[in-house]
């Protein structure tokens, strides 16, 4: 085996990861004794450092399922996680090397099945890293996957990537990907929340989005979204905030084949720009 993936749409640099021992649909076995007592002890304290700023800023989905997943004891099992992750929503994870190609990842979310990334970041990369690890995907990710409507939303979204891949439309469906899964607000009775598990995995970002007077927090429009560009090594200049997983789920549903040319035909936006008349969070 050994063969390199073609493409990487989230990153842009070399590919980080051991993909010589992988499966034809790039999973591999987590070897729990790979995790020393360094990493371990590195888990527990992103986990604990990150629960201190949870509370308050990510969505109550998020934040009645983290607990329940004992990740506080370290680098959590698979089957552990599975055994929860299957009876809530039929999702599993799966162990990856780290990034994979497009069609391999739409794949797997089309079959209910979340690519975690085994390896955890070194300590020097504590405070901040480019490519997705196994911190960023258990923590950022898998509890959203507990939540049904958003389970439905990314088993949507695996789906319509394999279907994009003919329409030379995979530029806009990472845009989706990045603003939502990665990057979303969502608005409650409480006021902003993230969902976005880039933001929720991140010691920094946190407080970014939802306190910065710098960003921009754009109501949730899928032709807007799809349009913006993003940056993937910095804050987001613009977030885009959601009602509920609802109306993600319900805004996403439809066949995109015919949206594809109509964002096409319309100017590319900057991270940062807002269009005129356009409604502002604070
Ligand atoms: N692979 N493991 C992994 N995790 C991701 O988040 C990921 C990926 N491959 C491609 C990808 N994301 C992006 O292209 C998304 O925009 C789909
Ligand atoms: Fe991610």
């Amino acid at each position: 085996m050994g063969k390199a993936p073609a493409t990487f749409g989230a990153s842009t640099h070399g590919l980080r990861g051991d993909y010589s021992g992988m499966l034809a649909d790039y999973t591999v076995e987590q070897d729990y004794a790979s995790y020393d007592e360094s990493a371990q002890d590195r888990w527990r304290r992103l986990y604990a450092r990150q629960m201190k700023l949870v509370p308050g800023r990510a969505c109550p989905e998020f934040l009645r399922v983290i607990e329940t997943l004992g990740y506080e004891q370290g680098v959590p099992r698979f089957e552990e996680v599975n055994q929860r992750l299957l009876a809530a929503t039929d999702w599993r994870v799966v162990a990856v090397p780290g990034l994979l190609p497009e069609h391999v990842f739409f794949g797997h979310l089309a079959a209910r099945r979340f690519p975690v990334t085994v390896w955890l970041r070194e300590e020097s990369e504590f405070d901040y890293i480019v490519e997705p690890d196994i911190f960023h995907d258990f923590f950022g990710h898998v509890p959203l996957l507990f939540d049904p409507v958003f389970a439905d939303y990314m088993q949507a979204y695996g789906r319509g990537g394999l279907k994009a891949e003919g329409l030379h439309a995979l530029e806009y469906l990472a845009r989706l990907y990045w603003y939502t899964v990665e990057f979303g607000l969502i608005d409650t009775p409480q006021g902003l929340r993230i969902y976005g598990a880039g933001i929720l995995s991140s010691p920094s970002e946190i407080d970014h989005a939802l306190a910065s007077p710098e960003p921009r927090r754009i109501a949730f429009d899928l032709r807007r979204v799809m349009r913006t560009r993003y940056k993937i090594d910095s804050f987001q200049q613009s977030y885009f905030v959601i009602d509920d997983f609802g109306q993600l789920f319900r805004e996403t549903a439809p066949d995109f084949t015919p949206i594809y040319p109509q964002v096409a035909a319309q100017p590319t936006l900057a991270a940062g720009e807002v269009l005129p008349g356009e409604r502002l969070y604070g």
